[in-house]
């Protein structure tokens, strides 16, 4: 199946003000350097990478309730935002690597400008939908979906550093895989939107193969459009992926991982895919690290249309001896 667009755009995102840990600005270049230009390459991809954008700290950013870096991260991702749509509107399939999880408000927000029927699969041991009247810890990275929603615009204060977005996504249009660490104030929100999710429990329950084909059903029955993944590493299991800020026990493996990715890959929508929360500065050895970022390498290359079973693209048929 030939995939939607032949040319891939590389954004990497060196960013780390949406949580409090850092080390997460280190994840494009990790990722990068574990061969993800190369893999891509061998694909028959034009690879296009647009190398790293340069985000400003703010000196002058006080906290927002108990939020951290408001003007900074609203910021990022306004830079981000435009990067984002400036790429799929010049046509390429958009990779962007993060950085912490917060950057996903301007990576889809940019998407949405050139594609505004775009649907979201959010991969992610966590929902990321705090506002900040519900975030535990105030961290932006776990607030994400909330600001793009707009079921829930009226839940939402005013956080200083978004006035340059509106939320613009439908709770239909979204549905999670992987959950499996949602706090109180997320869990009445995801049941009062009525949003679709899957949690580790029910690919238990159901298999990853149903999960997918239900996920699939519910964002492109009505009509096809085109996809946003946003996969958090720490949607697999701390053994497979240990460099990360925020792990949690029972996790995704990778054969359930790769097979999120190869479904989506054959729906031919792939629009866009932002792979965060790589942390190397987290792995408690350097092959711990190693193991991540070339799982991140992976799960890219499956949603390209790396396949478990080859190809023969470079053999149209069986050679035969002169
Ligand atoms: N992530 N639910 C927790 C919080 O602080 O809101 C954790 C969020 C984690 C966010 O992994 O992208
Ligand atoms: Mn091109
Ligand atoms: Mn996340
Ligand atoms: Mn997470």
């Amino acid at each position: 199946q030939p995939s939607r667009s032949q040319s891939v755009a590389i954004l990497g995102a060196p960013f780390s003000k949406g949580q409090k840990r850092r080390g997460v600005e280190h994840g494009p270049k990790a990722i990068r350097d574990a061969g993800l230009v190369e893999k891509l390459s061998n694909l028959d991809y034009a690879v296009h990478d647009f190398g790293d954008l340069t985000f400003k700290h703010l000196e002058k950013d006080e906290h927002f309730m108990h939020v951290p870096f408001p003007r900074t991260v609203g910021r990022a991702n306004q830079l981000l935002s435009g990067a984002v749509s400036g790429a799929v509107g010049a046509g390429h399939t958009c990779i962007m690597l993060g950085g912490d999880h917060s950057l996903a408000i301007g990576s889809v927000e940019g998407h949405a400008q050139q594609c505004p029927d775009l649907c979201l699969i959010w991969v992610d041991a966590h929902a990321d939908i705090n506002t900040p009247l519900t975030s535990p810890s105030g961290n932006l990275h776990g607030q994400s979906v909330a600001f793009l929603l707009k079921d829930l615009q009226n839940k939402m204060p005013e956080v200083p550093g978004f006035s340059w977005m509106k939320p613009f996504l439908s709770a239909r249009d979204l549905v999670y895989i992987g959950l499996r660490d949602v706090d109180p104030g997320e869990h009445i929100i995801l049941k009062t939107l009525g949003i679709q999710y899957f949690s580790m429990r029910d690919i238990d329950r159901m298999g990853i193969q149903r999960v997918m084909e239900v996920t699939l059903d519910h964002l492109l029955a009505r009509k096809q459009r085109p996809i946003h993944l946003s996969f958090d590493i720490d949607a697999f299991d701390p053994s497979l992926a240990p460099a990360t800020g925020t792990p949690v026990n029972g996790g995704l493996t990778y054969r359930e991982g790769i097979y999120v990715t190869e479904e989506i890959h054959n729906t031919g929508l792939l629009s866009v895919m932002d792979v965060v929360e790589v942390n190397p500065t987290l792995g408690a050895t350097p092959e711990a690290v190693e193991a991540t970022t070339s799982l991140a390498v992976d799960v890219i290359a499956s949603a390209l249309g790396q396949t478990r079973e080859g190809a023969h693209v470079a053999f149209p048929k069986i050679p035969e001896p002169k």
